[in-house]
């Protein structure tokens, strides 16, 4: 049997792909069953709709959604679902994102979207990989490995 699919992620262009590349890295390397589309929010609103829906019916837990230029991607995903969307700002557009960055975090009160950085997909990542750990002891001894290791690579840099 197949194993549950935990988070879903969506993404505005085929163009994006490059930029949200870590987040399927670090979902592999904590062994995080994850989705993965293709979806506008604008030039393809019911398919988004569609997978939306399939997700939460499926039993997926969070979404990770990004887009550049207008990213109503995150709001609209934001706005049909209660689990928790995390949204990645790319730049590409406006002044290296910023028009991205502020459309995916401005969200009016009660419809959240978790934003990280211009093109913080790893963040994205690894917040996804803490939420799902909040109830999972293995995950977040795993979370605190990764976090040594990073450190680790860090201070060899040199
Ligand atoms: C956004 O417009 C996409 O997320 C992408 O960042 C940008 C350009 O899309 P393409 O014209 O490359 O498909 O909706």
């Amino acid at each position: 049997m197949s194993k549950k699919i935990d988070v879903q992620i969506i993404i505005g262009s085929k163009s994006d792909e490059p930029k949200i590349k870590s987040v399927v890295d670090v979902l592999n390397d904590f062994e995080i069953v994850h989705d993965f589309k293709v979806a506008s929010a604008h030039r393809t609103p019911n398919y988004v709709e569609e997978i939306i829906d399939n997700a939460i019916n499926s039993g997926v837990k969070v979404f990770i959604t990004g887009a550049g230029m207008a990213n109503h991607l995150s709001g609209t995903v934001a706005a049909r679902t209660v689990l928790p969307v995390i949204g990645v700002p790319f730049s590409g557009g406006i002044s290296h994102g910023m028009d991205s960055l502020l459309s995916t975090v401005q969200m009016p009160p009660g419809i959240p979207v978790a934003t990280v950085a211009v093109d913080g997909a790893k963040n994205a990542a690894i917040l996804a990989v803490e939420i799902l750990s909040v109830n999972n002891k293995e995950l977040q001894k795993k979370l605190i490995e990764y976090r040594h290791s990073e450190a680790e690579k860090i201070k060899n840099a040199i």
